[in-house]
């Protein structure tokens, strides 16, 4: 039986998305929000611009949610029983700062084909309008890709600034979501976030995404950790889970990976971003 209801199942076929999902309590929230800070305390710049990307490799407590048997069970409603985890980004918003996500879609840059693939954005801390959550424009998941301007924008947490015009905004969605929620949402649904106008952090913890196993990467180089059931097609190199915080060895994987990524989200691009 799905573990998603029939209704969320609706939502997220009408819609392109669906929350909230409960996963874990507000005080593990917590417990993870420390991590990220302990690893920020740490070593500044391991989870700064593109160091964001695939902090599950190095931190035990962001790996236990990415392989999460809620969150695998309600990716599974979506995407089938055999799963592959192929990449995370942490989206974090301060107070005071400008950062922001351009309405863009996910499969735009992504490379990751066909679309049975699905992104889970798990709330570390509450997600409301006042600290900038996503908003979603329901039912856009149904047209084709869309084109996107590549503004290169400061503050713009997207690496090539990458923007559908003429969005309406009115029409989106608010994403709200109290730490320990999630929201899913499919590859070609149009999103993006506004400024984080509150006192405190906004934390995103997102796998990006999770592939069934017939998705190939068709603009470079992925590895994958298979999340459940079994890999029948071996598109992506395998790699390991962490046992202990910032090892040495996890943080050169994970520096490696995210090399890789820059490659796939610059692919054709004369200009780097800030991420
Ligand atoms: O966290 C945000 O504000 C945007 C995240 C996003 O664009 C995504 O998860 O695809």
């Amino acid at each position: 039986m799905s573990y998603l209801s029939s209704n969320q199942l609706k939502q997220y076929d009408d819609e392109g998305f669906v929350c909230p999902i409960n996963i874990f309590s507000k005080e593990k929230a917590k417990e993870i929000r420390n991590e990220i800070e302990l690893i920020e305390n740490k070593i500044p710049e391991e989870l700064e611009k593109s160091g964001r990307y695939n902090a599950h490799l190095i931190s035990p407590l962001l790996d236990e949610v990415t392989h999460n048997s809620k969150v695998l069970d309600a990716v599974e409603s979506i995407i089938g029983e055999n799963i592959l985890v192929c990449g995370t980004t942490l989206f974090i918003k301060n107070p005071n700062e400008k950062g922001f996500v351009s309405y863009h879609q996910d499969a735009k840059y992504i490379g990751l084909e066909p679309h049975n693939w699905v992104t889970a954005w798990v709330a570390i801390t509450d997600s409301n309008e006042k600290n900038g959550c996503m908003r979603m424009w329901p039912g856009s998941h149904k047209d084709n890709l869309k084109d996107h301007d590549q503004k290169f924008n400061e503050g713009n947490l997207l690496t090539r600034g990458q923007t559908i015009n003429n969005v309406p905004k009115e029409e989106t969605t608010p994403l709200i979501l109290e730490a320990g929620q999630m929201s899913l949402h499919h590859p070609t649904v149009v999103h993006g976030s506004e400024l984080n106008q509150s006192n405190d952090r906004r934390i995103g913890f997102v796998i990006q995404s999770y592939i069934s196993t017939n998705v190939k990467q068709v603009l470079g180089k992925n590895s994958v950790q298979l999340a459940r059931g079994v890999d029948n097609f071996n598109f992506h190199e395998k790699i390991g889970r962490p046992d202990s915080l910032m090892s040495k060895n996890d943080r050169e994987l994970k520096k490696k990976e995210n090399d890789n990524l820059q490659e796939i989200f610059y692919k054709g691009s004369t200009k780097k971003g800030s991420y």
